[in-house]
């Protein structure tokens, strides 16, 4: 019974580079992964693809065929890739029988999970055949600084999870930007667990006052708080515990840690160990602070020393090899 994951998210969230890192962390624990990219957009690929959907189509050969921009061409891409289903299967199928774990790294346009059917299609197609995959979606936490940016956050989550209908796990990417980022209104455990949202709909109303816009903004977070379905994980793929976090609760939610009940299931292991959502979210926070306390000048405010990109901070590393730095 093969298991994976489904990476999900807007634009530039973090997917690739989320699928890069796991994968070298679970490859390191000893579980077998390979990575299946399923953007046809993808130009640079940080991982060793196994099986690759730009040798079924590209995004510049529908473009140049069809004479469609980059969203159409997107959207036939992903249509095409439904009809050659038994293509993708196929390219599968050995990884599938030798017990292979599956990440999916898929493109980013935002509407081929809220309205196009064709990925929820290749999904259940995938299911029929006894994969055990959850969804991974990523959205950057830069989206907590405002409060309309995180409501609107909020609804694309909630829109994709009842649109997929699959084994769901939200993440705010890139949390160690958190930093740079200034005072957050509330605490970061505020964001991931969805708490009472009027608190929120306060700070926008106070903001941004619109008598047009503030009774819609309600009835959006009523609708949220109704369906209760909404909740984050954190992730800084640099950091060792984040990427172990949220590894275990996908293992949770697509059953790995149940149904592949193999000898030296290293899921089962780390999942003895596990803290919850709000402990997690709790940690990272304290981590984030300290952090922000540590590269703060002597007027409070961020210096340039912490607000290091990605890129500086692996400094020519692996994501494996920085996590092997810290033990
Ligand atoms: N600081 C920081 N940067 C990150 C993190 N994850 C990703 N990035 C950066 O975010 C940018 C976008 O990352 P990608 O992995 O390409 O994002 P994507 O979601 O695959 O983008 P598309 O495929 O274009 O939708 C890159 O510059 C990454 O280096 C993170 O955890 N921390
Ligand atoms: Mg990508």
């Amino acid at each position: 019974m093969p298991f994976g994951q489904l990476v999900i998210g807007p634009p530039g969230s973090g997917k690739t580079t989320y699928c890069n890192g796991v994968q070298q962390f679970l490859n390191a624990l000893g579980r077998k992964t390979i990575v299946v990219n399923l953007d046809p957009a993808n130009d640079s690929m940080p991982y060793e693809c196994a099986v690759n959907v730009e040798d079924l189509i590209t995004l510049n050969d529908a473009m140049d065929a069809y004479q469609l921009g980059p969203n159409g061409g997107m959207v036939y891409c992903v249509e095409y890739l439904e009809k050659n289903m038994e293509w993708l299967l196929l390219k599968l199928k050995p990884y599938a029988d030798d017990g292979y774990y599956f990440i999916f790294d898929c493109p980013g346009q935002v509407e081929l999970y809220t309205h196009n059917q064709s990925i929820k299609t290749v999904v259940r197609r995938l299911e029929k055949l006894d994969y055990r995959l959850a969804c991974v979606h990523l959205v950057d936490s830069s989206y907590c600084t405002e409060a309309s940016r995180f409501i609107s956050v909020l609804l694309l989550s909630l829109t994709t999870m009842i649109m997929l209908e699959m084994p769901h796990v939200n993440v705010l990417s890139k949390i160690d930007l958190l930093e740079q980022m200034g005072q957050l209104d509330f605490s970061l455990e505020y964001y991931t667990s969805v708490m009472d949202l009027d608190y929120l709909l306060f700070h926008l109303n106070e903001r941004e006052p619109s008598e047009r816009f503030g009774q819609l903004n309600k009835i959006i977070c009523d609708l949220i708080e109704d369906y209760s379905l909404v909740g984050f994980s954190t992730l800084c793929i640099t950091d060792k515990h984040s990427v172990a976090n949220l590894i275990k609760e996908v293992d949770k939610a697509n059953g790995y840690i149940f149904g592949a009940l193999s000898e030296g299931n290293e899921s089962i292991l780390m999942s003895a160990n596990s803290t919850d959502l709000l402990s997690e979210a709790r940690d990272a926070q304290m981590r984030y602070e300290a952090m922000r306390g540590s590269s703060s000048s002597a007027n409070g405010r961020p210096s340039g020393a912490g607000n290091a990109p990605l890129d500086s901070l692996l400094n020519g590393m692996s994501i494996v090899e920085h996590f092997h730095k810290d033990l």
